[in-house]
């Protein structure tokens, strides 16, 4: 991806995930937004979201963030967001160990509380440690826990995994961390 698309991805994050308002864009309840709408709101913008440009950000998104319906109208992201969207997500049964990558400033406070969801809808877990530690390094100096997550499963605890494999869940008690 060109600087231009890295921007329009981020500037779509920001729209899709947490707030369409910053342009007058409407979502559906299961977090659609038209294409045709992003076209009209951001035309007179700097950074002007066409059609095209759209449709490369979603081609070529290292994580495949968004998703084109299949009539090629919509658009949504996969995961992510802070408002109250359902995407459908489907329980999964996890592996028996995910990870999750945060911020050593961070570790104090989650071996308090767990890992909570702050802004987000879940707590977002990798099922590798790059991963992890990559999604760690965008808060500071990265550090990885191992989550024990099929005990977690086997004690009542949901599961989900997004279109673009990231797991999901709504907490994670400090019980099932473990410093990696
Ligand atoms: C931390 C990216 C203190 C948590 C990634 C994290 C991900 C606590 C931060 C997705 C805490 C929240 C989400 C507690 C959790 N006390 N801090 N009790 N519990 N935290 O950005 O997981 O590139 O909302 O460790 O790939 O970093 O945007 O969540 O450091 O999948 O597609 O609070 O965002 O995806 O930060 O990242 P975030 P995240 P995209």
């Amino acid at each position: 991806m060109g600087e231009t698309e890295v921007r329009a991805s981020k500037f779509l994050s920001l729209l899709l995930r947490h707030n369409p308002g910053e342009i007058g864009l409407e979502l559906s309840n299961d977090g659609w937004a038209k294409i045709s709408d992003l076209v009209e709101l951001t035309k007179d913008r700097k950074l002007r979201l066409t059609r095209d440009l759209v449709e490369r950000v979603v081609e070529l998104n290292d994580k495949k963030r968004f998703v084109i319906s299949v009539d090629g109208v919509r658009i949504r992201a996969n995961q992510g967001h802070s408002i109250a969207v359902d995407v459908g997500l489907r329980e999964h049964s996890p592996p028996d160990v995910l990870f999750h990558g945060t911020a050593s400033g961070f570790i104090e406070s989650i071996m308090k509380f767990g890992l909570l969801r702050g802004v987000r809808q879940h707590v977002h877990l990798s099922a590798d440690v790059e991963t992890a530690k990559q999604v760690g390094k965008r808060h500071g100096s990265p550090l990885v826990l191992r989550v024990l997550a099929l005990e977690m499963k086997r004690e009542g605890f949901s599961f989900y995994l997004s279109e673009n494999m990231v797991w999901l869940t709504e907490h994670v008690p400090v019980r099932f961390l473990v410093r990696a």
